[in-house]
């Protein structure tokens, strides 16, 4: 593991975080991307010991260049923990910028400019599907009516403005990720997109959306499954009924102010 510096450099902008579970056939050619589209940003592999080599791939980048940054850790624990350990590391270090994206080529590295521009009115921008001049190409049907679904599902539940919550493509202020409680997050799966979503939001914090265009992965397996599906639902519907919950006691309580 590649040591996060001691304290913060002041030329620590941009780090971009991208977990990998079995990505050795992509994910050599999405760092380059990332380089080519933003030379000066680093990145940090968070890879979950890949029977397929996907570490020892990392390594092998880490040591020729010096904006690579590998974490490896002992087990597939799921894409939440991989995240908010690479999220520790990017504060630790002292990064200003912390960016989001997937290994699997879903991710155009092209449009992180934009990602990272739109940062100038926001503590979190949101890489979106869902939002005009958005797109998702070579989707299975089934796959897009899932996200789709959910999506609506979660708006309507959360009453969150916020188009595509499950997008795995976003960057974040620092303090944003200071001022949400990292060590209470305990999703796994993309319910974890939500989750922080749904944190930053309810911080007070801004979260805008930027189109995104979203492509099938290029290569290797999903990791998705009915068990993350599941995962959402469950979660974000306990998160609606204790939001409104909250609106409605607030309200008596408010009722009960105005009646003495
Ligand atoms: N470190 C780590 N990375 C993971 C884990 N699960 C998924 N990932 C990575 O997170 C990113 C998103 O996972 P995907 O399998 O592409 O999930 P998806 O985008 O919902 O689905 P597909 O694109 O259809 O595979 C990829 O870079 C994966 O390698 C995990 O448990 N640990
Ligand atoms: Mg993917």
């Amino acid at each position: 593991m590649t040591e996060p510096e001691a304290g913060a450099a002041p030329d620590l902008e941009v780090l971009v975080i991208i977990p990998t579970y079995n990505e050795a056939l992509t994910v050599e050619k999405t760092v380059a991307r990332v380089h080519t589209a933003t030379p000066d940003v680093h990145v940090l592999v968070v890879d979950d010991n890949s029977p397929d080599g996907t570490g020892a791939l990392a390594d092998e980048l880490a040591s020729h260049d010096t904006r690579v940054h590998v974490l490896h850790r002992t087990a597939k624990n799921g894409l939440g923990a991989a995240y908010v350990a690479g999220f520790r590391w990017a504060l630790d270090a002292g990064y200003r910028y912390v960016v989001e994206m997937d290994a699997d080529g879903s991710h155009q590295p092209e449009e992180l400019p934009r990602l990272l521009a739109a940062l100038a009115d926001a503590d979190l921008v949101v890489g979106s599907r869902y939002v005009p001049g958005g797109t998702v190409v070579d989707w299975p049907r089934h796959r897009e009516i899932l996200s789709r679904g959910g999506n609506t599902y979660t708006r309507i539940v959360l009453g969150m403005q916020l188009r595509d919550a499950t997008s795995g493509y976003r960057a974040f202020r620092a303090e944003t990720l200071r001022s949400i409680d990292l060590d209470a997050v305990a999703s796994q799966g993309y319910c974890f997109q939500i989750d922080l979503a749904w944190r930053t939001v309810s911080a007070g914090l801004r979260a805008t959306e930027v189109p995104i265009t979203f492509s099938e992965r290029e290569q290797g397996e999903s990791k998705m499954g009915a068990a993350i599906v599941r995962e959402a639902l469950v979660r974000v519907t306990r998160w609606g009924l204790e939001y409104r919950l909250g609106q409605i006691t607030s309200k008596l309580r408010l009722r009960q102010r105005r009646r003495r």
